[in-house]
């Protein structure tokens, strides 16, 4: 009997404090929209940049709750993600896939749990396209084929041209696309010559590791196309180290994709000789469609954000002063 006069003695002291601090049980309406966030990783600038857009879509809005994963870049981490949104019964799913093969099951389990979700950045390549709502982010074709024909340009055609390509994330479709924009090219072109594929997996660590390996027994070099920002940036450390020019004026020509704020500076500097841009600032665009989802709205099966590409000759200190990523 003592017992139960101080619970209740606690519960009617809990009930006058709540009522002086003016705190009402939540609402079904107050609740936010709860989306949980399937990353890639932390891999590259253009990652860490992207991670900020999404985020900060949503943080300025108390409407939403945005719960997000980094995969590491492993598909496993990222279908164990998704499985604990599940069970969290999120409202939303959006995934930034690491590469494209293998999402039917979990995709369908997203479905059964009748969750919508949308995929970012990067592709799926699924059977069955009613598996997810929408696809949003770059056209990596374009970006490739902006590449080669900037190329067809550099390269005369009575001479040979020995080509190192550094590969992204085998599988990625950022990887599968802007290599096959290369390699379709060079088919093209007897006098292209491709001398080594080497496998960076987008992160600078990796492929100044790879480059300095390379670079010990083969030094003809005359282009280096590289799928993404910091593997260009571990490679050039690699060059300097090994002696080999680059750039306006240097001994390899240099392509780099994703188009930083700190690779249009060496693009501006005469460093790099072609920036392709990728823009990972699409974190408004995303919150949109969720919104026009709501709605009741349509909205396109996949939408690509909008992208150029720089050159030393046609880029300002201005533009990069003004470079958000
Ligand atoms: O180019 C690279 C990142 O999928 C567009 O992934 C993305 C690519 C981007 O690691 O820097």
């Amino acid at each position: 009997m003592k017992r139960f006069c101080s619970l209740l003695l606690v519960f009617a002291l809990l009930f006058a404090m709540t009522g002086c601090l003016g705190i009402r049980p939540t609402e079904p309406s107050d609740k936010p929209y709860v989306i949980g966030f399937s990353q890639v990783g932390s891999e590259s600038d253009w990652r860490v940049a992207n991670t900020k857009s999404v985020t900060a879509a949503f943080a300025s809005d108390t409407g939403y709750e945005l719960i997000m994963e980094n995969a590491r870049q492993e598909q496993e981490n990222q279908f164990a993600a998704v499985r604990r949104f599940i069970l969290e019964g999120v409202d939303f799913i959006i995934i930034a896939p690491t590469v494209e093969e293998g999402w039917d099951t979990i995709l369908q389990e997203i479905r059964d749990a009748k969750i919508p979700v949308i995929i970012v950045d990067r592709s799926v390549a699924v059977d069955d396209d009613n598996l997810f709502l929408t696809n949003i982010g770059s056209d990596f074709l374009r970006q490739g084929n902006l590449a080669v024909e900037w190329l067809e340009g550099e390269i005369p055609a009575d001479r040979t041209a020995k080509i190192l390509h550094l590969q992204g994330t085998i599988g990625a479709t950022a990887q599968i696309l802007r290599t096959k924009a290369l390699e379709d090219a060079a088919a093209k072109h007897s006098n292209w010559e491709i001398t080594s594929q080497l496998y960076g997996d987008f992160t600078e660590a990796k492929a100044y590791e790879v480059m300095t390996e390379y670079l010990k027994t083969n030094k003809e070099i005359d282009v280096l196309y590289s799928e993404n920002d910091n593997m260009t940036f571990g490679a050039m450390r690699a060059l300097d180290e090994a002696g080999i020019s680059y750039g306006n004026g240097g001994q390899v020509k240099i392509i780099t994709f994703d188009a930083t704020k700190e690779a249009l500076q060496y693009c501006h500097d005469g460093k790099i000789n072609l920036c392709v841009e990728c823009n990972p600032m699409f974190g408004p665009q995303i919150k949109q469609l969720i919104e026009k989802y709501r709605n009741g709205e349509e909205i396109p099966k996949h939408v690509y954000v909008d992208e150029s590409a720089y050159t030393t000759q046609n880029i300002t200190q201005d533009f990069v002063d003004s470079r958000a990523y």
